[in-house]
């Protein structure tokens, strides 16, 4: 028996999702930033800052932490409509000669993993590094959606996917390629 699975794309803001698990597209210190990060942070409240400062403190000792880039690590989603946020920290963009496709494939996939760890159904990604971080917008979704399509067959507990897209073009690069 296969897993039913649907992976849309949509345009819009992604704090109005009630899916199970949001994704927020964090820095390595976990503690805010703008963005997304900062819709997040103002959608969901205060409290959301607090655990992640917790979170920040236990994992003081991370290499490249408290979470480096390609790594995450999940939340209460306090106020917002979602049940959870997961925060991934994406690569900043120097060219692409620093494993910036590696890590960026690495934000889909271990949130992906993280989801199903905790018996969650349904995930919506931003376009991670895609903002302050300055990954090219073609070369993002292209890795976005591949990481996802590679990482599907072990996580069956997914059932759903959805790219939240915030502006024209990267949406119309998610319908297109
Ligand atoms: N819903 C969905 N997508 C959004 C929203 C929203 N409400 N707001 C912005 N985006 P960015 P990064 C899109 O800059 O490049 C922060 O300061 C945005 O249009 O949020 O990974 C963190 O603290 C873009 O397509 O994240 C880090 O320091 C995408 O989200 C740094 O920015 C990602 O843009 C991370 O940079």
């Amino acid at each position: 028996m296969g897993t039913c699975i649907t992976i849309e794309t949509v345009l819009g803001d992604i704090t109005k999702l009630s899916v199970d698990a949001i994704v927020n597209a964090a820095n390595s210190s976990l503690l805010g930033g703008g963005g997304v990060d900062g819709a997040i942070h103002r959608a969901a409240g205060p409290e959301l800052l607090a655990e992640c400062r917790r979170i920040a403190e236990k994992r003081r000792n991370v290499p490249g932490g408290p979470c480096p880039a390609g790594d995450a690590v999940i939340s209460s989603a306090y106020k917002l409509p979602c049940k959870k946020v997961i925060h991934t920290v994406g690569p900043v963009w120097y060219g692409g000669s620093r494993n910036e496709p590696a890590l960026l494939a690495s934000c889909y996939r271990n949130s992906l993993l993280l989801a199903e760890e905790v018996g969650l159904h349904s995930i919506a990604f931003p376009n991670i590094s895609t903002g302050v971080y300055g990954y090219p917008k073609e070369l993002a979704a292209k890795i976005a959606q591949s990481a996802v399509k590679n990482t599907i067959h072990e996580t069956p507990g997914i059932t759903r996917v959805i790219f939240v897209c915030f502006d024209q073009e990267n949406f119309r690069l998610y319908n297109t390629l």
